[in-house]
């Protein structure tokens, strides 16, 4: 029974009027200074007429490889505004995965971070793609040719006073979502989505409200960041605290007690991490009332000992890039710790058995869902999208249990994909680096669970004849090449991996002798 955005609709826009009335209000506050939501008005209709004044067209791309700070929120919203499409792409890649990107997406313009550039520059000089403008975000001095200050942009350029016709099924904006194999897939969100999201679970089941001052452990780029510290805080008028630093516990810590966040958003690795730290603060130290969880299942005795420590609930769900954010869920006031509680409503939830049927309680199954925020398809990718956006369906990879009080239990991924500290990381791709080592015959990578019940990496390594090498040096390797998350935190040197007759590589047989 919720007003459906039908016809013409600009999330932007949307936000921009919810929030008219709130000039003078802080929306954002970073390391550099804090932006009001007049402020955060006016430099979205001033950045989407820059983008306009650069040549960028309506629905062409802009790639958006920004750390968390106020200029990625204007900056989102501006390409919107101006129904142009921002990709929002994680920071911590390689050059050769923006190579990628930028072809995939074929952004006609980046906005990028200053540390970021040397990445993105990489990336340009592999060759076969032009941007016509790079903002850059936070430079100091002069540019090359071909490159603006993100800043100097917006001040130059004329408000846009009106936000482009864009309508409510109209593609949004991207996330890059990974796969066990093959590239990262360019997941194409509507301008209504990010508003069903936070309809249904910002503001629904969570209850957020103006007064809240929400931080956000998972970044923007991260469709879990994206909600809990644009869309949801914005469709309240609440104040949100960006960091652009990975979310340590000491930097997470900070900004609780300089900032009195009231929710906080984070990860199970996250909060394991902050439990066993010395630098804990007491609860009087802390604003919070709210905490949120997802990209992991999260342990029974982390929520527990959480809870216990500072009296506040952690709302564990899980969500994905393509439903854009959480769709089954704990809920503030009925937590069950183990599980992921029940399905957010205004989402449908079935588990099918392998013959495509529900199953029973109690019976593994695929995890399907079924709601109004799921993305539109994978560009470029008709086989991935056929496979996973199946009609009102979408399939999310997820193996669950639902259990007689109907609540869901996490029973693994479908496929071989691993997810470390809320991250996507596929074995074949850290395989297939490590192989590159010259000392290196062969490899298998799995998920290895760590005291805490959470999945850290294992790669197994089979040495070539008479070479030497340390699992040191080889995490050195991995790191040096891939996304530094993706290395392995374990690594064992064996001298033979346990195959099949035709030669392929057991892993679950590794995965039973981890488990012994
Ligand atoms: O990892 C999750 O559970 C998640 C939650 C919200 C949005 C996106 C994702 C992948």
């Amino acid at each position: 029974n919720l007003p459906a955005p039908e016809g013409r609709f600009n999330f932007a826009q949307h936000l921009l009027d919810i929030n008219q009335q709130r000039a003078e209000k802080t929306a954002y506050i970073d390391d550099q200074g804090t932006l009001t939501y007049g402020e955060l008005a006016a430099r979205i209709q001033r950045m989407a007429s820059a983008l306009v004044k650069a040549g960028i067209r309506r629905e062409e791309r802009v790639l958006l490889l920004v750390q968390d700070c106020n200029d990625w929120p204007l900056a989102f919203l501006g390409a919107l505004y101006a129904g142009i499409v921002p990709v929002a792409v994680n920071t911590l890649l390689t050059a050769h995965d923006y190579h990628y990107m930028l072809s995939d997406s074929r952004a006609t313009a980046a906005i990028v971070s200053e540390a970021l550039r040397p990445s993105l520059e990489a990336a340009l000089a592999k060759g076969d793609h032009d941007l016509k403008t790079i903002f850059v975000s936070r430079a100091q001095g002069e540019l090359p040719a071909g490159s603006v200050h993100l800043d100097t942009a917006i001040q130059t350029a004329e408000p846009m006073a009106q936000a482009a016709n864009t309508r409510a099924d109209d593609p949004g904006f991207w996330l890059y979502s990974s796969g066990s194999t093959g590239n990262p897939k360019g997941t194409v969100h509507t301008q209504a989505n990010p508003y069903w999201t936070a309809e249904l679970y910002g503001k629904r089941l969570l209850g957020i409200t103006e007064q809240d001052i929400c931080f956000s452990a998972a970044k923007l780029f991260f469709a879990y960041g994206l909600g809990n510290a644009l869309s949801f805080p914005l469709s309240v008028g609440a104040t949100v605290v960006l960091m652009p630093e990975r979310p340590t516990p000491d930097a997470v810590f900070k900004r609780w007690i300089d900032h009195q966040p009231t929710i906080f958003f984070g990860a199970p690795t996250g909060f394991a991490g902050m439990l066993a730290s010395a630098k804990l603060p007491k609860k009087a130290e802390v604003a919070l009332r709210l905490a949120s969880s997802a990209g992991e299942a999260l342990p029974a005795d982390i929520g527990e000992r959480f809870t216990q420590h500072f009296g506040v609930e952690i709302i564990d769900g899980i969500g994905s890039t393509e439903m854009l954010h959480i769709f089954l869920s704990n809920q503030p006031g009925k937590v069950r710790y183990g599980t992921t509680g029940w399905p957010v409503p205004g989402y449908a939830i079935e588990l099918r058995g392998e013959d495509g049927l529900p199953v029973a309680d109690g019976e593994t199954g695929d995890l399907y869902i079924q709601g109004p925020s799921a993305a539109l398809m994978y560009w470029n990718n008709r086989t991935k999208s056929r496979e996973t956006f199946q009609g009102a369906w979408t399939k999310s990879g997820d193996k669950y249990v639902r259990n007689a009080d109907g609540t869901y239990t996490y029973a693994g991924r479908s496929d071989d994909m691993l997810k470390v500290s809320g991250i996507y990381v596929s074995p074949f791709e850290v395989e297939a680096t490590l192989v590159q080592h010259p000392a290196v015959l062969e490899a298998a990578v799995i998920g290895k669970q760590d005291a805490e019940g959470l999945t850290k990496t294992k790669a197994f390594v089979v040495l070539k004849d008479g070479a030497e090498l340390t699992a040191e040096e080889l995490k050195a390797f991995v790191k040096e090449r891939l996304a530094p998350y993706k290395y392995p935190r374990f690594i064992e040197f064996v001298t033979e991996l346990p195959k099949t007759a035709t030669g392929k590589i057991q892993r679950f047989k590794l995965r039973q002798k981890e488990a012994e």
